[in-house]
């Protein structure tokens, strides 16, 4: 865990937050600030910087599994949603704790992210 990393402190209950999954590997709850109904972060209990971090395969295989969940649990498998995960400065990513948004309950398609 990094001592100055929000989404450490939210991951590992340091700080609380509205959780809607959790397992060993990660924690998702949801975004403080939501673009559509449902607006959810996924983010690992280890602490990478982003997508390009060394971020070991059993960890993006807990993250896909805790989208899974998520979709079932929100009622927006069937519906759709979308998947973002901002990297870097040219995507940005203003929290630098690698987290995957899952978006949906409204047409996306004309938003850009
Ligand atoms: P980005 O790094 O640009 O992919 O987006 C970060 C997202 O994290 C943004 O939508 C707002 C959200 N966020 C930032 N700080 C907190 C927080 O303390 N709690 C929650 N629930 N969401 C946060």
């Amino acid at each position: 865990m990094k001592d100055d990393c929000i989404f450490c402190k939210i991951a590992n209950h340091v700080i609380e937050s509205d959780y809607v999954y959790e397992d060993d590997l990660v924690a998702a709850f949801r975004d403080m600030s939501p673009a559509a109904p449902t607006h959810v972060l996924v983010v690992p209990k280890e602490h990478y910087a982003h997508m390009a971090d060394n971020v070991p395969g059993e960890t993006i295989a807990a993250m896909a599994h805790a989208v899974d969940e998520i979709a079932k649990a929100e009622g927006i498998q069937e519906s759709g949603f979308r998947v973002v995960a901002n990297s870097g400065p040219d995507a940005g990513q203003v929290v630098h704790h690698l987290h995957w948004h899952v978006l949906g309950g409204k047409r996306l398609v004309d938003d850009f992210a």
